[in-house]
């Protein structure tokens, strides 16, 4: 079995936030270590969203050309994603050639089949402005739930998947004009309707996999039909619709993205010589499990544009697994840059490092409820768990082995540790695996963490430092059984905290890629048994791994944080 995972293409077009890494990238990427370790195949494709109307606003604001506004993104995200150790093994860009062909066929094929038709249609257009208004360039007052800023694809608060022609008391968001009219027009149509029995086949067999957050929604959105919606615009950016009556119009950009995660990865297989084929071997192939890791507002696209796109080709599978994660807020509010309700991640990174950041963030992920970050419990989080719980405990065992044990430890001192725990460790690795395996990473560091305890705590009662004095080899024993331990939690924080678990892993001479750590992963114990044969010896001095935040810097932080929103 293979795993192609990808994570959601960021647009172009503004700075990453907790949100979104919380949400989407660093879930993938824990998950795409985690079966990376456990020696199976698997790739993290992504990469920058390029087109759409948002991103020809701002670029020209920014007086730039879209090309090189979107470039500017596209690496300034990358920067970003690695400072987060964050990994993909591609990140691509839509607005590249080979990401228009690989659309271009697509779109040739559903026109061909039927699946793509044009229509007479009525558009809304600006009388001040004259610009055409599009998705989100038209706001107004939702037909269903009469929230006043529905958008023109989308209700935020009721999720109605909107009609723009229906929405009262419609508003210009390019101007802020109210003087906005329907006009003639025409567009090709992906014929949604016409995919309705094939679509409910093949949904029906993803319901019992999919969380509860997604079904009932996608079950509501398509129960009686499927509505067919326009994937042209009349723009100047964008991926030019191959028909000559179509002169103008370019591709709609959720028609283009999704397709992105294939186009990144023919790429990557390109770029990196490989011999496999990008759908014989990825994506057309039976053994290759497809996730898609996405925030919920990208639902609709994911679980049925695109997979009816998928199907209608016959070109690639679709979706296997969807974990769509619900929104990271702050404070319990969405963040918002315009606001200054907003956390710089790029400052953050630089202040506290991957480590505290991935470990905090993680116990955001926001798998079954909307989540609140706060600097707060940043502090709390890092200080009382991750610092006085694991950081401590290997400080402790670890500096009192390199003092009392110079020359190292014998392999029987070991023996101990495989009669006594085994079993417990062979429980832990179990649920670990299985928590992963279902997406449950925010549980599978909750899991590690309380192993973590339990062994703080096992080394706090038997106080080696004490028995040292009256029984040494009680605590060349208790010694033993820690520095098991502690290669065992270096092991199982490799995908999520690749840093810490690089340091912990040095003291034992070894790194996330060794044979032997691979093995421990996928719960190989013998392995990690021979590991201890002959002896063991540290081969670094240990340090402090885990710094403790200094609740002064937090005091400020949040006191600037408050500052900032109230101007
Ligand atoms: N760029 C929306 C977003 O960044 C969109 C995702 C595309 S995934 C194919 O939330
Ligand atoms: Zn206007």
């Amino acid at each position: 079995m293979k795993y192609l995972i990808t994570s959601a293409l960021p647009y172009a077009n503004g700075p990453i936030h907790f949100g979104h890494i919380a949400g989407v990238y660093l879930p993938a990427d824990i998950f795409t270590r985690h079966k990376k370790l456990k020696g199976i195949r698997a790739i993290h494709i992504s990469g920058s969203d390029e087109h759409g109307v948002a991103i020809m606003q701002n670029a020209q604001k920014a007086k730039k050309s879209y090309q090189e506004y979107v470039n500017e993104w596209s690496k300034t995200h990358r920067e970003l994603f690695e400072k987060y150790d964050i990994k993909f093994d591609y990140f691509g860009q839509t607005s590249k050639e080979y990401h228009k062909e690989e659309t271009l066929s697509w779109f040739k094929d559903l026109l061909g089949k039927g699946l793509i038709e044009k229509k007479a249609e009525q558009q809304l257009q600006c009388q001040d402005c004259h610009n055409y208004l599009p998705d989100r360039f038209v706001e107004g007052e939702c037909y269903v739930c009469k929230y006043p800023e529905a958008r023109g694809d989308e209700c935020p608060n009721c999720g109605t998947w909107i009609d723009p022609l229906k929405l009262r008391r419609p508003v210009c968001k390019f101007c802020g004009s109210r003087n906005v009219k329907a006009v003639d027009s025409f567009q090709w149509y992906l014929m949604l309707s016409k995919f309705h029995e094939k679509f409910q086949a093949w949904f029906e067999t993803r319901k019992p996999l999919w969380r509860k957050n997604v079904v009932p929604f996608v079950e509501s959105l398509t129960k009686d039909n499927l509505v067919d919606r326009a994937i042209t615009r009349d723009l100047d950016w964008g991926i030019d619709v191959p028909l000559p009556e179509a002169k103008g119009k370019k591709i709609y950009v959720w028609f283009d993205a999704p397709i992105g995660y294939v186009s990144n990865t023919k790429q990557f297989l390109k770029e990196t010589g490989s011999a496999e084929d990008y759908v014989k071997d990825w994506w057309g192939a039976k053994d290759v499990t497809i996730v898609n890791f996405i925030g919920k507002d990208n639902i609709i696209f994911h679980s049925i544009i695109f997979p009816v796109m998928c199907l209608g080709t016959g070109f690639v599978n679709p979706v296997s697994d969807l974990p769509a994660n619900q929104y990271v807020n702050l404070e319990g509010k969405q963040f918002s840059k315009s606001k200054g309700w907003y956390v710089d991640a790029e400052e953050a990174i630089a202040q506290f490092g991957s480590d505290a950041l991935r470990f905090y963030l993680t116990s955001l992920i926001p798998e079954t409820a909307d989540s609140s970050f706060t600097w707060k419990s940043f502090e709390l989080k890092i200080n009382s768990e991750l610092a006085n719980n694991i950081g401590n405990f290997i400080n402790r065992a670890m500096k009192f082995s390199a003092k009392n044990w110079p020359e190292g430890m014998a392999a029987e001192k070991f023996d101990k540790f495989f009669a006594g725990h085994e079993a417990g460790i062979r429980g832990f690795i179990r649920e670990y695996h299985e928590l992963l395996d279902s997406y449950q990473i925010k549980k599978g560091q909750e899991h590690l963490m309380a192993l973590g305890s339990k062994v703080n705590l096992f080394i706090t009662e038997r106080a080696p430092w004490t028995e040292f004095k009256t029984d040494p080899e009680k605590a060349a024993e208790t010694i033993a059984v820690s520095t098991v331990y502690v290669l065992v939690l270096g092991t199982f924080f490799a995908p999520y905290l690749p840093q810490l678990s690089k340091s912990i892993l040095s003291y034992f001479g070894l790194s996330a890629e060794s044979e032997v750590v691979k093995k421990i992963y996928q719960g190989d114990l013998e392995a990690l048994q021979e590991f201890f044969k002959p002896s063991f010896k540290l081969q670094v001095d240990p340090q402090g791994l885990v710094p403790k935040i200094d609740p002064k810097v937090i005091e400020e932080l949040d006191a600037k944080l408050k500052e900032k929103a109230a101007r």
